[in-house]
């Protein structure tokens, strides 16, 4: 798949708008490499080194080099890592020169496929590595540092360890066959519904990784001209949408990225819903309005408080497929305290619902929702908050324990048939399955669909 003889670097603080770059180099060329850009570095031993490399003649730039000894390094193979604060184009000039030197860029996830390859982490740890990288919420980090922990692989060894104590039981009856063997067939039976329930409950106390790997989205809704898009941006803190007295202003969904205290989501605004649009664009902006709802996790509709009639908003709440599940009065700012209140007695009315004050000029109510946004998300996806307690399994995962529960309930039907041996063929079957988790001469494919999850320097 890689050529694991190659010295590889890439850029592995990833392509961050940030001036602190880490540049990772990992291979066996790595200390003849680092002798002639940072002679500096005399003594092939861990170490950290500060060092001035220069770029140009006349251009130099400081930097730490971390040097890590093999097999003590994250790859298992000597490894650099050189920290600096630089630019792009510093960093482009610092890979070429590498580059020069017969260093190649890393693909993506080969420097943790060098750590599976060279015994640093099993196939389990190496998935859940490319699960911390792709991780958006605090479920998704605690789920895969789980993995990372090698959580998996201690319960998958311990039930290996039963199907072998019960395959060397069930060949040893066959072999010294004694008036015993009912007693045995019996006890078989019974260990395989064990071994089942065990494999069961690792599924179940488990989390699909790509359950929630999604970030959760929220959308905000209501007519045309309800103040959508400037709440938008005063929850993000930036001015994004563009906002205008006209209706309208809106047509497409626009997606933001809502920084939230435990968990980020996509924050959708969209175009002023209408229940008769008029024309083409309006049908289309309802449609891919509706779409952007099927999908939200939380829908936040706004109804203008300085308007007097809400019989359009009415509409237009009456058309949606899915109940909002936040409501909050917008441009509180133009009325007053007392004002405010009626506002929402009237909208309570009207709607049913208890509404939010808020403001986009002001800021009223807008930390409230952010955090009336969070607690919707984490009460509707009940997986994610389970997730905190569990480990995050992929499919591949799963299909391996599905395969294995099939083989041990097929050798617990075969004991009750007093067929041990079928039953002993199975169990080695179901052994089999099991050690494809960790497979020495695991399918290139598989490996491959693996490490593609990665990104370029992890
Ligand atoms: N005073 C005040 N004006 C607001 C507030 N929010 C929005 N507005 C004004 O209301 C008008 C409409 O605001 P938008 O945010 O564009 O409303 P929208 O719902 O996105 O409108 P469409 O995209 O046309 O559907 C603009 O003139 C805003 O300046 C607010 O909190 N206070
Ligand atoms: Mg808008």
């Amino acid at each position: 798949m890689y050529n694991i003889n190659d010295t590889i670097v890439a850029l592995s603080s990833g392509a961050s708008p940030s001036l602190s770059k880490i540049i990772r180099i990992s291979g066996p060329k790595v200390f003849e490499v680092l002798k002639t850009v940072a002679p500096c570095v005399k003594t092939k031993k861990r170490q950290i080194v500060p060092a001035r490399v220069n770029i140009t003649e006349d251009f130099a730039v400081r930097m730490y080099i971390y040097l890590f000894c093999s097999p003590e390094s994250y790859t298992g193979d000597d490894l650099v890592e050189v920290h600096l604060s630089a630019c792009e184009d510093v960093v482009k000039d610092i890979l070429a020169k590498l580059f020069s030197f017969g260093c190649r860029l890393a693909e993506p996830g080969e420097f943790t496929y060098r750590a599976y390859v060279n015994g640093k982490m099993d196939l389990s740890q190496a998935e859940a590595v490319a699960q911390l990288i792709q991780s958006s919420n605090q479920y998704q980090l605690c789920a895969a540092q789980k993995l990372l922990g090698g959580s998996l692989e201690k319960k998958v060894c311990q039930i290996h360890q039963e199907i072998l104590g019960l395959l060397s039981l069930t060949e040893a009856a066959l072999d010294f066959s004694t008036e015993e063997i009912d007693t045995e067939e019996e006890k078989g039976a019974e260990t395989a519904k064990k071994i089942c329930d065990s494999l069961n409950e690792l599924l179940t106390g488990s989390i699909t990784f790509e359950q929630i790997v999604d970030a959760p989205s929220a959308i905000i809704i209501g007519s045309a001209n309800a103040g959508k898009s400037s709440l938008a941006n005063a929850l993000i803190g930036t001015q994004r949408s563009i906002t205008s007295e006209h209706n309208g202003t809106t047509r497409d969904v626009l997606e933001h990225w809502l920084k939230l205290d435990k968990c980020d989501c996509v924050l959708f605004d969209c175009a002023g819903l209408t229940a008769a649009p008029a024309d083409i664009i309006s049908v289309l902006a309802n449609a891919a309005t509706a779409k952007a709802i099927k999908d939200a996790a939380v829908i936040i509709f706004c109804a203008d408080a300085a308007k007097q009639d809400y019989s359009s908003d009415l509409e237009v709440l009456k058309g949606l497929d899915k109940k909002p599940s936040i409501y909050t009065a917008t441009k509180c700012d133009l009325l007053n305290a007392e004002e405010s209140a009626q506002k929402l007695n009237t909208l309570k009315g009207t709607f049913g619902c208890d509404f939010i004050v808020s403001s986009s000029k002001s800021l009223l109510g807008v930390e409230e929702l952010k955090a009336l946004i969070q607690q919707n998300i984490i009460n509707q996806t009940s997986d994610t908050t389970e997730a905190a307690d569990k480990t995050a399994l992929t499919e591949r995962h799963r299909t391996v324990i599905a395969g294995t529960i099939e083989n041990v309930q097929l050798a617990g039907e075969e004991f009750i048939k007093n067929s041990q041996e079928t039953a002993a063929m199975f169990l080695r079957s179901a052994l089999q399955n099991l050690e494809s988790f960790e497979a020495e001469h695991i399918d290139e494919a598989i490996l491959e669909r693996i490490f593609s999850h990665f990104c370029i320097g992890k």
